[in-house]
């Protein structure tokens, strides 16, 4: 894949690790450079979709429609020649598939909370005309606020006469499937989503799925008898719910706008499900400017934010999208400008120096650090246009001009002249500045997740720069802005492993001199064994064991592995691990990492599925980590 591709994203956005494979995406973590949001990146190549293509437009297409405070929101498409990046909403609690395992099942209570989330989502979707057909736990995403977000809208569907008009495509889960969809009958979607909700609040209350059998013939079978056990947990309330929802006839089965305030619904609530978007447009500054700056794209015109006599005063929005503005600056107030976006003129102070390493979701990035405000100062960070994360947004602002037509929104100044900014008040020296470049930010990961970009994002090795020009060129290169942590099949233990690890020997020298220089050269090393396990939090991903000591429970888990046919490359405390089928296809994909958990002082594992059927993944982690002594 050529270097333009990611150069597309890489003027935007910062792109992390990969939180998701599928069979024609992968999902990365990244930051949107002009706010410092954190974001998901879906990535899928258009060669290798061949027949999905058409999935990925319907997805755009929907997403684009649907805004609802229970729906992953799309934030930008981009395409280039051979990929298509979706820009999407961070939730960064992971799957509600997840989250269930965890617990073992949920309690009626929260299984309630989470329900009507999702009954809103899918009233809303249903009354936009659009039938979801792949509604199941591992497409519902837990954000920031504990809130679900429906996601993967590829397989959706909206008939032209409306959603009382039949569709004939089958798809979606087999588990989830309704029998009149198995079956290969016309079918109505919505009909077709509140049985794969039945199914869901199943999962939800019983922590296993009512129809199962490894067999899809078996599974199908099941299905279309409609018996499912009911275990002795479930309160009357519930087992009737499930029945008005998990009927084999479609047109006994509940419909959306009963289920809004069913009594099962409604208990401990004094209101029905709100399904209506709470996103509607606001007439307010930051709509106003949103959209005369798209009206001004339509003409033709560049994008630009008009900040008046900036020299003077700078301009900031504040949450309720109020415009202040700041007379009479000082010298201060103009340092305070390099972290505006509308202060990106020069590249004349040293980049680095505004990075520190922080944790992000695990990996190693960088964030500003944050300046000391004296009290007569408006801090910056109550300021609504807080500063970007990276240089490399100065040099996207600084170069507007040659990006006209490409830019969504670049920042400019109307006054550039007296807008000088200081330089750096200890100027790097060359020798120094080179250090710098060796050592951030990409150090933080351990070496072979740094040479491991090479898998999709281009690498180009660092060399010295002769010049500060070519200084600047590195600095922004994507290459240092991609901290992808791809699993390296070349170091994979296993025989099919072998064959490719010799197979690409080369690469594997490349990388392993990579570490070499990694180990010579002084700096952390996140995950690397001599550093210790990560101390995680107490997260529903995380496995709390008796134990004390991390490389017992390690050694423990690298024995059983073999054992359970898993695949797995090490890198410090985490396993990355895959399974293949007899043809040697990746089945799954998933980590094990043995962390250090506080309060009680034990050793944990936090696990994380990449790719792969969540309940056969879940059945395979069960089994690996019961086999464990622990
Ligand atoms: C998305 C996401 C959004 O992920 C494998 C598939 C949004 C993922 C996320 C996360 C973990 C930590 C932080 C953020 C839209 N479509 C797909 C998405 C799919 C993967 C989810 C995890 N399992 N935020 N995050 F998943």
């Amino acid at each position: 894949m050529g270097v333009d591709d990611y150069e597309e994203i890489l003027k935007y956005y910062e792109l992390y690790e990969t939180v998701g494979t599928g069979g024609f995406a992968k999902v990365k973590l990244g930051r949107h450079l002009l706010t410092g949001e954190k974001v998901a990146i879906k990535i899928m190549d258009k060669l290798a979709l061949g027949d999905d293509l058409p999935r990925v437009k319907t997805e755009i297409d929907a997403m684009k429609n649907l805004s609802h405070q229970h729906i992953c929101r799309l934030y930008h498409v981009i395409e280039t020649s051979k990929k298509i990046f979706m820009v999407l909403e961070y939730c960064p609690g992971g799957e509600l598939f997840d989250y269930i395992i965890s617990k073992d099942r949920l309690s009626e209570e929260e299984a309630r909370i989470f329900f009507r989330q999702i009954v809103s989502a899918i009233a809303y979707v249903h009354s936009q005309g659009y039938a979801h057909r792949d509604l199941k736990p591992e497409n519902l995403l837990i954000d920031a606020e504990h809130n679900l977000k429906l996601i993967d809208f590829g397989l959706c569907a909206k008939p032209k006469g409306g959603l009382d008009y039949q569709l004939n495509t089958c798809c979606g889960s087999p588990a989830y499937a309704a029998p009149e969809l198995i079956q290969g009958k016309a079918y109505i979607g919505s009909e077709a989503d509140i049985w794969s909700m039945g199914v869901l609040l199943y999962a939800l209350l019983c922590g296993f799925l009512p129809f199962d059998d490894e067999h899809v013939m078996a599974l199908y079978r099941k299905i279309m008898r409609g018996k499912y056990e009911v275990p002795k947990w479930l309160s009357a309330s519930s087992i009737l719910l499930l029945h008005q929802m998990l009927q084999v006839d479609p047109k006994k089965r509940i419909t959306v706008k009963h289920l809004l305030n069913h009594p099962w619904l409604m208990q401990d609530y004094s209101y029905a499900v709100q399904w209506q978007s709470k996103y509607p447009w606001k007439y307010d500054q930051i709509s106003a400017t949103y959209l005369l700056l798209q009206s001004k794209k339509a003409h033709g015109k560049p994008v630009r934010l008009w900040l008046p006599s900036l020299a003077v005063e700078y301009t900031s929005i504040t949450p309720s999208g109020e415009l202040k503005s700041k007379k009479n600056l000082t010298y201060e107030d103009v340092e305070d400008c390099r972290e505006i976006p509308c202060a990106f003129g020069s590249m004349e102070f040293s980049d680095d120096a505004l990075y520190e390493e922080s944790p992000f979701a695990g990996f190693a990035l960088y964030t500003p650090k944050t300046k000391q405000h004296s009290k007569h100062q408006t801090p910056l960070d109550s300021v609504e246009f807080t500063p970007p994360p990276s240089p490399v947004a100065r040099r996207a602002a600084s170069k507007k001009s040659e990006n006209k037509e490409n830019s969504d929104l670049a920042f400019t100044i109307k006054n550039e002249e007296p807008f000088v900014l200081p330089a750096p008040k200890t100027p790097l020296n060359k020798s120094q500045k080179e250090k710098r470049m060796q050592t951030t930010p990409n150090q933080a990961l351990p070496s072979t997740e740094r040479s491991q970009c090479t898998k999709d994002t281009p690498v180009k090795k660092p060399t010295s720069p002769a010049s500060t020009s070519e200084m600047a060129a590195a600095v922004i290169s994507p290459e240092r802005r991609c901290r992808s942590v791809d699993m390296d099949l070349n170091q994979v233990h296993t025989d099919s492993g072998q064959k490719k690890k010799r197979a690409k020997m080369f690469g594997s020298l490349e990388r392993g001199l990579d570490k070499m220089i990694t180990m010579l050269t002084p700096g952390k090393r996140k995950g690397s064994t001599r550093d210790g396990p990560r101390k995680l939090k107490a997260h529903y991903n995380v496995t709390t064991t008796k134990l004390l000591n991390p490389d017992h429970l390690l050694n423990e888990i690298i024995t059983i592995l073999p054992k359970k046919h898993v695949d797995y490359v090490q890198k410090g405390y985490t396993l990355k691990c895959q399974t293949q089928s007899d043809f040697g296809k990746v089945t799954m994909q998933f980590e094990l990492e043995v962390c250090q958990l506080s309060k009680p002082e034990v050793v944990g594992i936090r696990r994380q599925r990449l790719k792969g059927d969540a309940w056969v993944y879940k059945r395979l982690v069960e089994d690996i980590l019961s086999s464990c002594k622990m």
